[in-house]
């Protein structure tokens, strides 16, 4: 680790993301020499407070990387598409949150409890993919059921949070809920239809094989993550009208019997895991309570009887702190410790 610390860039600091990337740095005080914001034209002219000091916003664009030692993206696909390749070549680790090249063979995938030995491979381009949301807090309670007895089949269902969208999304649901509890019409811009008080079956866009592309995510990053291409996945992704902290009800079907008490036992000593199963007291996760934490937590952990070796379980987490900032943060504290010198 260098004593004066490193020179981090956040590509989409405006965002609901970038946002929340400003916090976990200052939260985990991560050693910083310098701290570049970039996002569109839309946000020069802009400030944001990171440890009680104004940043000015600059302009994303491929003159912005130098000097930089790790570059935070969280812009969406088509600005990594563009903008990260001159990142990796001005000499920057990239950490890119966005779907551009997740699937990419030669780039790391990676939850750092999951997989973190795939961050070697970053020296094929100096680019990092930081996984789906919904994947990463999946995996991170699912890995030390991998590891025990083996996992042949995951059936997942989600109920994913609008933050996910980005700001305006938030802005909507509450504009909904607003209009609706005044009696007036209620605006319909984001999502194809209103969010407040429905679920939506739609996350991302469709694909020709009826499922959406969220769906696919789940089932491509899972099998890429576990470095298994034989672990059956399937997904139905729900929009639900809840601002932060996505919902999964997982049923797994598993290689050896494990019983639900195993499994809560092994939970307990999980990274990045908090147990929280209390029927008996009305314990269990929920969305309202994550918001802002670093934790995955798992609860309502019941033997699928239907089955010999199965196991429902219901995983909750911040979708845009494990699922986006804190797990791309903590692939960089892996990259000071091991990485760059
Ligand atoms: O990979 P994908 O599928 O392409 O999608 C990834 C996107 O999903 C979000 C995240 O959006 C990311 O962009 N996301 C949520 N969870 C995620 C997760 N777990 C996740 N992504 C990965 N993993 P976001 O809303 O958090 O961030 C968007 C940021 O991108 C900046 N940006 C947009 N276009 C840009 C750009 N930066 C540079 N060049 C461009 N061309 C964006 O900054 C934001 O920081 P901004 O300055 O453009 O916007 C700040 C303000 O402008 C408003 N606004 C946004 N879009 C428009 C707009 N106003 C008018 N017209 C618009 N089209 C916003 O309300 C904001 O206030
Ligand atoms: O990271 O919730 O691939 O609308 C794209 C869709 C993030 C969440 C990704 C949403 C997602 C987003």
């Amino acid at each position: 680790m260098r004593e004066e610390g490193y020179n981090v860039a956040i590509a989409g600091a405006t965002g609901a993301v970038g946002g929340a990337m400003l916090d976990v740095l200052e939260r985990r005080n991560f050693p910083l020499k310098s701290l570049r914001l970039l996002a569109s034209s839309r946000s020069i002219g802009k400030t944001l407070k990171f440890k009680g000091e104004d940043i000015a916003v600059e302009l994303l664009d491929e003159n912005a990387f130098g000097g930089i030692d790790i570059a935070l993206f969280s812009a969406g696909a088509q600005r990594s598409l563009d903008f990260a390749p001159a990142a990796a070549k001005a000499g920057a680790i990239v950490v890119d949150n966005s779907s551009a090249y997740r699937m990419d063979k030669e780039i790391p995938l990676v939850v750092p409890e999951v997989n973190s030995h795939a961050i070697a491979d970053l020296k094929n381009h100096g680019i990092i993919a930081n996984p789906n949301c919904s994947t990463i807090q999946m995996l991170v309670a699912l890995k030390p059921i991998l590891d025990k007895v083996g996992i042949k089949r995951i059936v997942v269902s989600t109920y994913q949070a609008v933050s996910g969208t980005g700001n305006p999304a938030i802005a909507e649901l509450k504009a909904q809920v607003k209009a609706y509890a005044e009696g007036r019409p209620l605006a319909v811009e984001v999502y194809p239809h209103q969010i407040a008080f429905n679920c939506l079956p739609h996350i991302d866009s469709f694909l020709d094989n009826g499922y959406t592309k969220e769906e696919m995510k789940m089932v491509n990053e899972t099998r890429k993550i576990f470095e298994d291409d034989t672990i059956g996945v399937t997904a139905t992704t729900v929009r639900v009208p809840v601002i932060y902290g996505h919902s999964e009800a997982v049923n797994i079907e598993t290689k050896a019997k494990i019983t639900a008490a195993e499994v809560k036992e092994l939970m307990v000593s999980a990274e990045g895991v908090e147990l929280v199963d209390n029927p008996a007291n009305n314990e269990y996760p929920q969305a309202i309570y994550c918001a802002g934490e670093f934790a995955t937590k798992v609860g309502r952990i019941r033997e699928d009887e239907s089955i010999a070796n199965g196991i429902n379980m219901w995983i909750v987490s911040d979708n845009i702190m494990k699922g986006a900032a804190l797990n791309a943060v903590q692939i960089a504290e892996v990259l000071i410790k091991d990485y760059i010198k």
